[in-house]
């Protein structure tokens, strides 16, 4: 293996390792000791890599939105945005580690000093969902009034707090369910309603479209793509 590659795979170990112990623990009580014992890589390497237990969360953070493997494109981008957001609850609820260790350090208030920025990941679903938002638009599948980057701050915002409920409530147990709902309650206040009807919001779709969309990040193809070969 060339070092390079070697390189990346000890970096990816050590930011895999932190992300599950954030997700246990919480940023404040998490060591780089115990990352060390989890990764089983050198403290030399540790530190090669990250300075400190901060850089290391910030990369965590910084991994949050592609830790989302890709959806591939719908018919129509509301079902892209719903399918994305029911992948994302899915992944909560099965307990991968690197999106909750993530997810759990951007809303884990912590100490106002400990310098981490909690926007990075938060600017880039709001990115992202401006992005898919200004694509239906041009495609005619929004209402005229619809503000699109007021309704892409609102998805992020809605889904972190169904996110935080859901965690009290039932340890993400109820995630999927919620974010079904969460997904069919909005994009009907800004969807035009020949589209709307066309809209599958079933929490069913969650598990297959993980499936997919995983699969699509290993093989670089979708089902459809294999079967037409
Ligand atoms: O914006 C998001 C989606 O595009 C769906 C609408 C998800 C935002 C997730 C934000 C993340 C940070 C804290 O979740 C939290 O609870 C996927």
């Amino acid at each position: 293996m060339a070092q390079q590659e070697r390189a990346i795979r000890t970096r990816q170990k050590i930011v895999l390792a932190a992300a599950e112990l954030f997700d246990e623990v919480g940023y404040e009580a998490a060591t780089i000791s115990e990352v060390l014992k989890r990764c089983g890589v050198t403290k030399g390497a540790l530190y090669f890599h990250f300075a400190s237990k901060e850089e290391l969360a910030q990369e965590v953070l910084a991994g949050q939105v592609a830790a989302l493997p890709p959806v591939p494109e719908r018919e129509l981008f509301l079902q892209q945005l719903t399918d994305e957001a029911l992948v994302l609850a899915y992944l909560l609820h099965v307990g991968d580690p690197m999106v909750r260790g993530s997810v759990r350090l951007t809303v884990d208030q912590g100490s106002p000093y400990d310098g981490l920025d909690r926007g990075v990941p938060m600017q880039g679903w709001i990115s992202h969902n401006t992005d898919v938002l200004a694509r239906a638009k041009a495609a005619g599948e929004l209402l005229p009034h619809v503000d699109i980057s007021s309704a892409a701050t609102l998805f992020t915002g809605s889904f972190t707090g169904v996110q935080v409920l859901s965690k009290i409530m039932t340890r993400h147990a109820d995630m999927v369910e919620r974010v079904a709902d969460l997904m069919r309650t909005m994009v009907s206040a800004i969807a035009v309603p020949g589209v709307l009807v066309r809209l599958d919001f079933t929490p069913e779709r969650a598990k297959l479209a993980y499936e997919e969309a995983a699969r699509v990040r290993e093989t670089g193809t979708t089902a459809l793509a294999a079967a037409s070969d």
